[in-house]
């Protein structure tokens, strides 16, 4: 029997408030993919909702792993990029795509959304990340990540970054598919009346748990999309704290 297929997965570990690594490992677990963490950040808790929360910044971690990984000479099929902790961990992202070569590079943008950046990222990272999209198989920014890294224009722009494809999670009520290929889908979704903190990760955790078990990018955006659909309505339906994120605890049996 061949080993299951491994992602390494590089984004902060934040403890309280179910986003990034705390979301991704157990879902890519649940769905059957080897989920390797590479923390850029440890928080107390993520940065929206919490006040002044406990950081340390892990780039000399993430250097030592890289190097450990290297002599051991250990690579991934995957390589799950996220929240980083400082533009120069765009650099360590660009190293380990070297060290892993064959590896599907999927990029998840995260800096903004509701029209802005998030607290503590410089306002040059969307420029900064376009250094890893021009290396990425697949990015899944949300509407303002997407506005950010096009300057404004229509998602089109985005393939012209160099990335071979894009996925603009909640451009409307819908998330929209376009690749350098030519094609093109949308998976329509309703909105709860509440945005959740952690969805982007919850979505794109999913989306790549399907993509490594072998299914095709439009089955793997329905899922991860009503998957994301049905955790925000049970967490809206429970009236749950919303800076706690989405409980998507109860529902993971559902990837299984
Ligand atoms: O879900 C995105 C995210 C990841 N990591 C940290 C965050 C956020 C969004 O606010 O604060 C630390």
């Amino acid at each position: 029997m061949t080993d299951m297929k491994r992602a390494l997965v590089v984004m902060d570990l934040s403890s309280v408030g179910r986003c990034a690594l705390s979301v991704a490992v157990p879902v890519l677990s649940c769905m059957g993919v080897q989920a390797c963490a590479l923390p850029t950040m440890l928080l107390s808790a993520h940065t929206g909702g919490f006040g002044q929360v406990a950081k340390l910044d892990t780039s000399a971690f993430m250097r030592d792993a890289m190097a450990h990984w290297k002599a051991q000479q250990l690579t991934f099929d995957a390589i799950y990029i996220g929240y980083l902790g400082n533009a120069g961990q765009i650099e360590l992202c660009a190293q380990l795509m070297d060290q892993s070569p064959d590896a599907f590079v999927l990029l998840d943008p995260v800096m903004a959304d509701h029209g802005k950046l998030y607290a503590g990222i410089e306002q040059s990272r969307p420029q900064a990340l376009r250094q890893l999209i021009q290396r990425a198989d697949l990015i899944v920014p949300n509407q303002t990540e997407a506005q950010l890294l096009a300057d404004g224009e229509s998602p089109e722009a985005l393939l012209a970054l160099g990335t071979k494809a894009a996925l603009v999670t909640g451009a409307g009520d819908r998330n929209l598919y376009l690749d350098q290929a030519g094609a093109s889908f949308e998976v329509p979704f309703e909105r709860v009346p509440q945005g959740y903190p952690g969805t982007g990760d919850l979505f794109a955790s999913v989306l790549l748990g399907a993509l490594m078990c072998g299914q095709p990018i439009k089955e793997a955006t329905t899922l991860a999309t009503d998957f994301v659909q049905r955790a925000t309505q049970f967490s809206y339906d429970g009236a749950l704290p919303v800076r706690e994120g989405v409980r998507f605890e109860p529902l993971l049996h559902l990837l299984h």
